[in-house]
């Protein structure tokens, strides 16, 4: 994450009293003879205009962040070598592009793989001001402009709305601030429960007035702080359904606290039974979000945000897009991401997420969704990202948040560019190994769209069974004919979640594009995939190519000048990757012989 801004050289060691002095910082790093003027323009709020006199000077306009915005794009462009047109308009696709740490305030970090928090110690706040910099600047030079800084998952101490601990956070908010960055806090839907009010009801006005006037102490210390982050009935923590409310009396209630400051309630749609019978077939956990929203559309205050993440089950390496995304035209929502790699190899399998995100955002019917938020891959390593490769996530989401036509290969390249002076050869190698990587782990871990066969709990290494007899709802039920749901109409019904169109593309499965396959049917090893092979040898053919896959970018990473401490780390990362990638082939391969008893075409080992 540093190397970029090590080489483009900004002084951080004093904080910026605003965005546009940073920008001026900023541009004044590229080099003497680089000419930029600023010219502020508060109308253009966060969008920049760039323009390339004739004389090869530059000037940047924008509103008070956008000119900041314009800086960097700017300097992206003349470090990463892009040819910029002579003159560029740039305005945000989605207004809140946000991070979401699942900080802890005791220092660890759920489902963080890149040391402890970056902001909380002990129970309290503790951070290096200077890395609270970077971490602005990383966020303002791709575009980012929210940071959740605490865990969904409110774990007690987390007293960020008390009196005692707002004067530290309103600090910490006070040092983002000239970097475009406001900040949000997760919230716990029982809190007045804690200070003496007897119920967290919503529609208990006692209720309502701990919350208001908790927003006004809240917003008295810090104005500008985006609003409250909240998950609610969702995994065991508390909500509306403890009273018999729905979550939009729930998120409303919230939303009246905070609307006369400007902030907003964004209300996680995480709802699922987590306590499902393996037994019981008519339960079908992809469904249950759709269940539970969709007869609340249009029921929800105009500062709510329903924050859905990207596929209806957790961040697998394959799932469809959530149906909330595509049929809630009457609520304002934001698609969450998850830069953390929970379920994609805790950032030691490399695994670059954009041509994922791609497939996603090319789903979404224009203008649907109006923000967009990934949980935060960051944590106090050196290098922010545990992997030095992870680094590419953050970036190429921050470019993707800003502009979701962004072209995936340029932003990746863009990122090298940024990160390392490699030959034009070596960059494209890359470039190559980044984009592909997220194909290859799924090629070994997950096959044709079933996912879950992870270690429960760390969700860390193959278990094909894992998820098997549990209580989740995750279930792929292989047996020794057949694999995988029918969500079709003539099985759970989930594909009638979704518009026609969408219904139609995958509810038959001659037709059902491949890598969906075992997520919308249940079909026998035999059956014929449309390129001849078995489902069962495709299975075999996936995995053994995801491991031969994996070998090579191993070769691959060892030619490249990676300059130290980087290329250590990145190898012997790959050294994991390469023995669990193995282990993941050669698992799911017999797990499915043993089952099936068929044979590979190509006689390769698997085992007995
Ligand atoms: O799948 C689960 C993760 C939890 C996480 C939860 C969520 C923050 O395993 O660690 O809790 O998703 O997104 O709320």
């Amino acid at each position: 994450m540093k190397a970029w801004l090590s080489k483009l050289n900004i002084d951080l060691s004093a904080a910026p009293s605003s965005p546009e002095e940073l920008a001026r910082t900023v541009l004044a790093s590229v080099s003497p003879d680089f000419r930029c003027r600023i010219e502020t323009v508060p109308a253009l709020e966060e969008s920049f205009r760039i323009r390339n006199d004739p004389d090869g000077s530059f000037t940047v306009s924008g509103g008070g962040t956008g000119v900041l915005y314009g800086a960097f794009a700017l300097i992206r462009s003349v470090f990463s070598g892009k040819e910029l047109p002579d003159s560029l308009e740039s305005a945000p696709r989605y207004p809140l592009r946000m991070i979401n740490c699942w900080d802890n305030m005791d220092g660890s970090v759920e489902r963080g793989y890149s040391g402890s928090s970056l902001f909380f110690e002990a129970g309290a706040f503790h951070y290096d001001p200077l890395r609270m910099r970077e971490l602005g600047c990383f966020m303002a030079s791709v575009g980012l402009n929210v940071l959740c800084i605490n865990n969904v998952n409110v774990h007690f101490p987390a007293q960020l709305l008390l009196e005692d601990y707002l004067p530290e956070a309103a600090a910490l908010a006070d040092l983002f601030r000239p970097f475009g960055v406001r900040l949000m806090f997760s919230v716990d839907f029982s809190q007045p429960m804690r200070h003496g009010i007897p119920t967290a009801d919503p529609l208990d006005p006692a209720v309502q007035s701990w919350w208001n006037e908790t927003a006004a102490r809240v917003y008295r210390a810090i104005p500008d702080l985006a609003g409250f982050l909240v998950k609610a009935d969702s995994e065991g923590r508390p909500g509306p359904f403890t009273y018999g409310r729905n979550h939009a009396d729930g998120a409303n209630m919230l939303a009246r606290a905070v609307a006369p400051y400007g902030g907003k309630i964004v209300w996680r749609c995480f709802v699922y039974n987590c306590r499902q019978d393996w037994r019981d077939t008519k339960t079908d956990r992809p469904m249950a979000a759709w269940e539970h929203y969709s007869p609340l559309d249009g029921q929800f205050a105009d500062n709510v945000i329903l924050q859905v993440k990207h596929g209806p089950f957790d961040f697998q390496v394959r799932e469809p897009l959530s149906p909330l995304l595509l049929g809630m035209k009457h609520t304002n929502l934001a698609m969450e991401l998850q830069l953390a790699q929970e379920y994609t190899g805790h950032q030691i399998d490399i695994y670059t997420m954009i041509p994922m995100w791609k497939e996603l955002f090319d789903e979404l019917p224009e203008d649907h969704i109006m923000s967009v938020a990934a949980v935060s891959n960051l944590g106090r390593d050196d290098n922010y990202t545990g992997h030095p490769l992870a680094a590419v996530n953050f970036f190429t989401y921050g470019l993707l948040a800003w502009n979701p036509q962004t072209d995936a290969a340029d932003a990746v390249t863009e990122w090298i560019r940024l990160t390392y002076h490699f030959a034009p050869e070596d960059e494209r190698a890359l470039a190559s190994l980044l984009l592909s990587s997220r194909r290859t782990y799924e090629k070994y871990t997950a096959p044709l769209g079933i996912g879950w066969m992870v270690s429960p709990h760390d969700h860390y290494g193959p278990n094909p069974s894992g998820y098997e007899y549990d209580l989740w709802g995750t279930y792929h039920k292989a047996n020794r004919d057949a694999v995988g749901i029918d969500r079709t109409a003539s099985g759970t019904g989930y594909l009638l979640q979704y518009p026609e169109a969408y219904q139609h593309k995958y509810a038959d499965p001659e037709t059902c594009p491949d890598l969906y396959l075992l997520f919308y049917h249940r079909l026998p090893y035999s059956f014929r995939m449309k390129d001849g092979r078995t489902l069962i040898q495709r299975i075999y053919d996936d995995h053994f190519e995801g491991y031969e896959e994996t070998k090579a970018m191993a070769e691959i990473l060892r030619s490249l000048p990676f300059p130290e401490p980087d290329r250590n780390v990145i190898l012997s990362r790959m050294d994991r990757q390469l023995y669990d990638a193995k282990e993941w082939c050669d698992i799911i391969n017999t797990f499915f012989r043993r089952l099936s008893g068929a044979d590979d075409t190509h006689g390769r080992t698997i085992y007995d």
